[in-house]
């Protein structure tokens, strides 16, 4: 009789396991020898994706850089929650000023690194910068400066945290909440209840429009994946910009232990499209395992409440649907299509 190997696929949980992997495809998570970049200790809510997001970034970002990583942050929940003063959570050199410019600050650091770097004798500095920030001060007041720092081709990943909201000062609409999401200026009054359809930005697909050497969204719902991805951008010079979903258990209403089903939920239905960009192209799409419909997505949270009850409001589902399909079609989510989002976000074919 011949000898039958045996496959054994159970590597561990991915918080702390993947131990049974070779060291080098282990998870930074996994590994003893982790950073810790974002220590316990911090107050942010129970079930927060946001610092979730930060923890497994910035520990993959250490790993990349052998820990010489500078970070910049913008004014928001991560820094509020991480820093009271005098105390932080942060075991890395870590830079808050104010809460639009966190850009702006980080490419200051990254030029005074160069010319220190240049002063020693290095074409480059091995000191590497993250700026970072909710979507907030990512996708509205920070804006400005960070298209100016894609466009000056700075040397800086800079991570947007995208909890749909201003959470830090009493969850009001930013230009990431999505459609119908009741936040504290978009309240379910009136003919079209929530935040208005139609609005907002899509700041992937802005920075795609830069050309800038990478672009990549992942959610907390995939943490290898988020890994992987910071670790790739760690490993070019240039501007690059990575966009994670984190839900917000405190803004969405939704309850702590949902944080990962939802963010899941938000790449299976299509609404969150989970991608990778150079150089302005899509390269890489997380394609959908199990295609699911909005209501799954929606129903498990307050801010949409009001389109359920005794008299679900089925046109503005039917819309949610729409865009989810979009996306599905706009990135091909399902079977074997290419993406047809070109340069500037629009179908190329
Ligand atoms: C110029 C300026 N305007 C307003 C504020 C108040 N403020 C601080 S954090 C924040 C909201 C942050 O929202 P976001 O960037 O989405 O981060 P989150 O708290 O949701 O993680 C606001 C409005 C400020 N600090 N500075
Ligand atoms: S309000 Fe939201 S983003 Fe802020 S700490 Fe709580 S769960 Fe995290
Ligand atoms: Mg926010």
């Amino acid at each position: 009789m011949g000898f039958q190997p045996i496959k054994f696929y159970q590597t561990g949980t991915f918080t702390v396991g993947n131990r049974l992997l070779p060291p080098e495809q282990r998870s930074v998570q996994a590994d003893m020898q982790r950073s810790n970049a974002l220590n316990s200790g911090h107050r942010a809510c129970q079930g927060c994706g946001e610092a979730l997001g930060a923890r497994y970034a910035i520990d993959a970002a250490m790993r990349a850089t052998g820990n010489q990583l500078i970070a910049v942050n913008a004014t928001g929940c991560l820094e509020v929650f991480s820093t009271p003063y005098p105390e932080t959570s942060w075991q890395l050199p870590w830079i808050h000023s104010l809460f639009g410019n966190a850009a702006a600050v980080a490419t200051g650091v990254a030029a005074a690194n160069k010319i220190r770097a240049q002063k020693e004798g290095q074409a480059e500095s091995q000191t590497r910068v993250i700026a970072q920030g909710g979507d907030g001060g990512t996708t509205d007041i920070g804006f400005g400066c960070l298209s100016g720092m894609f466009e000056r081709n700075d040397d800086v990943l800079y991570i947007c945290y995208d909890n749909q909201a201003y959470m830090n000062t009493g969850v009001q609409r930013s230009s990431a909440t999505p459609p119908a999401a009741r936040t504290a200026t978009t309240m379910p009054v009136g003919p079209e209840p929530g935040n208005v359809f139609g609005q907002g930005k899509n700041v992937p697909l802005i920075a795609m429009a830069h050309g800038i050497p990478y672009v990549a969204t992942a959610t907390v719902a995939d943490l290898r994946d988020l890994e992987y991805k910071v670790k790739k951008a760690m490993g070019m010079r240039g501007a690059r910009y990575i966009h994670i979903f984190v839900p917000c258990p405190l803004g969405w209403g939704s309850a702590s232990h949902d944080t990962i089903k939802l963010a899941r939920l938000a790449k299976e239905t299509g609404l969150f499209p989970v991608f990778e960009a150079e150089y302005g192209e899509v390269t890489n799409v997380s394609k959908i395992r199990q295609k699911m419909a909005v209501e799954e997505y929606l129903r498990p949270q307050r801010r949409f409440a009001h389109l359920f009850g005794k008299s679900p409001k089925l046109d503005v589902i039917a819309r949610f649907q729409h865009i989810a399909d979009q996306n599905i079609y706009k990135f091909g989510l399902l079977g074997e299509d290419k993406a047809t989002v070109g340069y500037y976000g629009v179908e190329s074919v």
